[in-house]
């Protein structure tokens, strides 16, 4: 891996700060917390943490609200406890990745408050104003179709001017117009200052969709849903932001957009490390399969479709480009409670998911508590749910569309954002060790058993499994850089694959099921199998190999 940069043989642990570790005892992690676990964080061997959004916030959409860039959320800590944070990871060998959230600001941000106040204000540009619809078509004064992503309309009258204002996520939520030059030069600017401050790159919040289809806002529109926002002009302003931001700078800072319904053909472009634009976005195509009419629609797991598409991002990015690789984050459910069973073989398809994704090519994330096999939880009533995507389609559902209140909360338990977010779960204590206090959001009754100690102490460990894996990833160039081959990809429960450098080939073998698959394996598998040496699993070993148990996941080195 000689020549290649650091995030190529990296893997990268995203700390939902509102849920890691309370350091205050005030029931909502903090910066201090954070800083408590970095030797946990050192013993895992991850080389970066992201960090979601501590900037100051309403806490609307639990800090991508921001109405301040430049300074830290006093929930969290002050900026002297995030320079001690940086020092502390950095010493560590911890690099520290922030988050950027620029599609949007707060509606509380004194930029947006300057915008909103009169027609003429010199800020007004900076967002998307447009005057009510004159027709009284079903619009019925709206500019435009455009639903937001939660729920509602993307636009909101403001009485102040009497025109409307864009907001693909929440109301509070303003959509900052990049048509403006004014605007970029401040972001990179804000940018800037936190790169000199040391913060080692950005993960960028719905990146693509600051450059928006201006025919679209201004047009008959279909509704977002039909169409993607993102305009083609976003290429040149990731390549601007580049050139002022990164471009010159000494030391290799990692950049990662977020970007929600691109292809792989954008992704070349964005990925492609001569364009300068960013080094490897966040895809949604795999997460989306299990999805109906809407996100919260949850259909079962085709494993043939979720293979297939993650080999076509591995096969179409390989020559140029890069991949994230990714199975949950803080937006989407437990990978063990959605791709696993969360219940009885937890421990196996928890290492399953670990071993097939973290052995694809290209850079693995972690969601805080994805080491330890966290699931899903299931309330009883709305009223203990927090994420403003899931209330606001709750409300929704069941007032306007009178939908019963069960079957709504049933796609909140499968498919809702809160999943991610139930606190950290440090031990069996009564608050999991994340707090003192009353946390923020309950924690998973299931902490007494699921937690960071008794995994630990416990013969069979998940994060002793993801230890494994990181080692490999720092340690053997083939499972960096090798190429990807994907084996039997109509198979319906094998998920099969190698990948090769310089004459070395792994193999991975995986039951992803229940149910045994019973020997003999497929003959493409079987024949690469005979003299291979097996090199991490997640069930004992057996010799020779004959039908795979549940969930049974092994990596193994070809002769
Ligand atoms: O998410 C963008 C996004 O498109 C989705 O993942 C979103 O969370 C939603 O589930 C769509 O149905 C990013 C952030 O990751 C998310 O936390 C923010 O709420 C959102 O942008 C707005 O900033």
């Amino acid at each position: 891996t000689r020549g290649a940069p650091w995030w190529t043989s990296a893997v990268v642990y995203q700390v939902y700060p509102r849920s890691f570790a309370d350091a205050d005892g005030d029931g909502i992690g903090d910066l201090a917390g954070i800083r408590g676990k970095l030797d946990y964080l050192a013993e895992l061997g991850v080389d970066a943490l992201w960090l979601s959004p501590v900037y100051p916030s309403p806490q609307h959409d639990n800090g991508y609200d921001i109405k301040d860039y430049e300074d830290i959320d006093p929930v969290f800590g002050d900026l002297a406890q995030f320079d001690l944070l940086l020092a502390e990871a950095q010493e560590r060998g911890i690099r520290i990745v922030m988050d950027l959230v620029v599609n949007h600001t707060s509606d509380e941000h004194p930029w947006f408050l300057e915008s909103k106040s009169s027609l003429t204000n010199p800020k007004r540009d900076w967002y998307w104003w447009r005057t009510p619809n004159a027709s009284n078509g079903p619009l019925n004064g709206l500019p435009n179709a455009w639903g937001s992503f939660f729920s509602g309309p993307a636009w909101t009258l403001d009485e102040t001017t009497g025109e409307y204002y864009l907001h693909l996520f929440a109301v509070q939520q303003p959509d900052l117009n990049w048509e403006n030059p004014e605007v970029r030069q401040a972001v990179y600017a804000m940018m800037n200052r936190w790169l000199d401050r040391g913060v080692d790159g950005f993960r960028m919040d719905v990146i693509n969709f600051i450059a928006k289809r201006v025919e679209l806002v201004d047009g008959p529109s279909p509704s977002l849903d039909a169409s993607c926002p993102m305009g083609p002009q976003i290429h040149d302003y990731l390549q601007e932001m580049h050139a002022a931001v990164f471009a010159g700078r000494p030391g290799e800072h990692l950049t990662v957009g977020e970007m929600p319904g691109v292809t792989t053909a954008d992704a070349v472009l964005f990925t492609d490390p001569a364009r300068h634009e960013v080094d490897m976005i966040f895809q949604f195509e795999h997460v989306s399969l299990d999805q109906g009419a809407n996100k919260f629609d949850a259909l079962p797991l085709n494993l043939p479709a979720l293979k297939q598409n993650l080999a076509h991002w591995q096969r179409d990015l390989a020559d140029t480009g890069w991949n994230s690789l990714y199975l949950n984050n803080h937006d989407q459910p437990r990978l063990v409670s959605r791709f696993g069973n969360d219940a009885e073989y937890r421990y196996e398809s928890a290492t399953l998911w670990a071993l097939v994704l973290h052995l694809q090519r290209g850079t693995p994330y972690i969601y805080q508590g994805e080491e330890i096999g966290m699931t899903n939880v299931r309330f009883d009533s709305i009223a203990d749910y927090r994420d403003i995507e899931s209330l606001n389609h709750y409300r929704e559902a069941v007032e306007e569309f009178d939908r019963s209140p069960a079957s709504v909360l049933a796609g909140v338990h499968a498919m809702g954002r809160d999943n991610a977010r139930t606190p950290m779960q440090w031990d069996a204590s009564p608050n999991a060790g994340f707090s003192t206090g009353t946390p923020w959001l309950a924690v998973n009754p299931n902490h007494t058993g699921i937690n960071v100690a008794a995994d630990r102490a416990g013969e069979r460990s998940v994060f002793r499994f993801y230890q494994e894996l990181i080692r490999l990833r720092h340690e053997n160039p083939v499972v960096a850089l090798g190429d990807f081959g994907l084996l039997e990809p109509d198979h319906e429960q094998l998920y099969a694959f190698t990948r090769s450098l310089a004459g070395e080939t792994l193999l991975v073998v995986a039951n992803a099921a229940d149910a045994p698959l019973a020997a003999p394996l497929p003959a493409a598998v079987a024949a690469v199998l005979t003299n291979a040496e097996r090199v991490l699993g997640n069930h004992p070993p057996q010799s020779p190999v004959a039908s795979l148990r549940p969930w049974e996941a092994t990596l193994y080195r070809l002769p």
